[in-house]
């Protein structure tokens, strides 16, 4: 049964994965104080390269998404030459990166970028404060004028290019979790009257612009997708979020992605509004390649796999557990259990 995660897989004609176990996006706020990737980190995700797939903790697209201290980005020339170092070590070890790119939206804080506001699709706040630094309070964002829609899409453009100028593999487009391009698909975020909301075609419009302008600037080939259908974390699910995502779906299926990525802690979470768990509700409306996630064990993960039900299986907190997890569990060794004070550093 385990077997079939150390089966390689093509994901498309210019990449083949030495194996189906995906490393999860984990943000871990270990970059330099300029948002550049440390030596530590190109270590940590070299020792990861057995993994079929690294995706990378999410990288900042520019200065004001920014939402937690020393999360890295991929915009200015330093940031691009120190993630240089961690794909050639990467792939000097015979793996494959992907980076994650985000902005946080209303998530962001000024604090970090010296500005003045955030900027969310509409003027409303996420409520409390930040998680480790809990004298700041969430602010209330400013809703993106069109120009600003369109220049965010430029910049999530110019971020994928400044990856593949990095030497990653490809990029993968962070759409889930509650940060922008999910805060525009959910109703209890997007309160818009303009062509950006309303309407589930209004709201998949800038998500599908993100997609059309980094496919177009670095290939369809190396662009994947996360999504959170489910509203779960900073921000509310909403019933009438369903429709949206009936129709992006098939809107992203149409566009020959690299890959669709679950965005979710623990796929046994069921929401009503979907039918079932994130993942049921992504492949009953998805035909492409399906990465699965949340709380799997290598033994839930392949018998997933076998059912059908995704594709390839990511893995998150195991992996900062144990760098070797690929080996261990081809060789059938006891996995170390992750705990949150693994947090603290980087093995
Ligand atoms: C995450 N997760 C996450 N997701 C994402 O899309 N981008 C990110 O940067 C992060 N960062 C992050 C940090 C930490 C510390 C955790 C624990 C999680 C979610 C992650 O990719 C994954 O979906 C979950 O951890 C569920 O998988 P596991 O851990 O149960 O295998
Ligand atoms: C991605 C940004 C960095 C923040 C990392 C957060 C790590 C959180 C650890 C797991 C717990 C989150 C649970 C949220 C889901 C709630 C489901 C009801």
């Amino acid at each position: 049964m385990l077997d079939t995660l150390f089966h390689p897989f093509k994901l498309n004609d210019t990449l083949t994965l030495n194996n189906r176990i995906v490393m999860a996006p984990l943000t871990r706020c270990m970059a330099n104080d300029d948002l550049t990737p440390t030596q530590a980190m190109v270590d940590y995700y070299a020792r990861r390269a057995e993994t079929g797939l690294i995706i990378t903790e999410a990288v900042l697209i520019r200065a004001d998404g920014q939402g937690y201290p020393h999360t890295p980005g991929l915009f200015t020339p330093q940031q691009i030459d120190g993630w240089r170092k961690v794909t050639d070590a990467v792939h000097q070890n015979g793996g494959k990166i992907f980076a994650q790119l985000w902005h946080t939206g209303r998530v962001a804080h000024p604090f970090f970028f010296g500005g003045e506001y955030v900027l969310a699709p509409s003027a409303i706040a996420l409520e409390g404060t930040l998680p480790r630094m809990r004298e700041l309070t969430y602010t209330m964002p400013k809703p993106a004028t069109k120009a600003e829609i369109e220049q965010l899409v430029a910049d999530f453009s110019q971020a994928a290019a400044n990856a593949i100028d990095a030497g990653f593999d490809g990029v993968e487009i962070h759409g889930a979790n509650g940060y922008l391009i999910d805060q525009f698909l959910h109703f209890s975020t997007n309160e818009r009257d303009d062509e950006f909301g309303g309407t589930a075609e209004n709201m998949a419009r800038f998500p599908l612009a993100v997609i059309d302008a980094i496919s177009q600037r670095i290939g369809r080939d190396r662009t994947g997708l996360r999504l959170s259908p489910g509203g779960y974390f900073n921000l509310e699910g909403d019933t009438r979020d369903r429709a949206v995502f009936d129709y992006l779906l098939p809107e992203v299926e149409k566009r020959c992605l690299a890959y669709l990525h679950v965005g979710i802690f623990d796929d046994s979470m069921n929401f009503e509004y979907l039918d079932g768990s994130a993942s049921q509700y992504m492949r009953s409306h998805y035909q492409g390649t399906l990465i699965g996630v949340g709380c799997y064990s290598p033994q839930t993960g392949s018998e997933a796999i076998e059912a059908g039900k995704f594709d390839l299986l990511a893995i998150g907190r195991p992996l900062i557990a144990n760098p070797d997890y690929v080996s261990k569990v081809k060789t059938k060794q006891t996995l170390v259990a992750y705990d949150d004070t693994m947090l603290a550093q980087l093995i």
